[in-house]
């Protein structure tokens, strides 16, 4: 969370999907760049990205539940 409290313009996204569909390999695979196996999920994750829009760094948070 340590881009919490930054400058940089926030964005975020809630990504939704049916059990199994990919969700948390998704949001693993965007925040550290590589596949990593996934357990069912209880609850949600939330992982702050730093990436680039309009070639300008902003901070993208995910939420991503079931
Ligand atoms: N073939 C294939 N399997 C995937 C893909 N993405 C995820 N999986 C597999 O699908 C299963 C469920 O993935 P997971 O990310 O936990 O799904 P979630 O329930 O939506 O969070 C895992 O065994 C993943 O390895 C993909 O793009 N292709
Ligand atoms: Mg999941």
């Amino acid at each position: 969370m340590g881009l919490r409290g930054s400058k940089l313009p926030e964005v975020n996204v809630l990504l939704l999907g049916l059990d199994n569909a990919g969700k948390s390999t998704l949001l693993y695979k965007l925040k550290h760049k590589a596949c990593v196996n996934t357990v069912p999920t209880i609850g949600f994750n939330v992982e702050m990205i730093e990436t680039k829009k309009n070639r300008k760094n902003i901070a993208l948070t995910i939420a991503q539940t079931n």
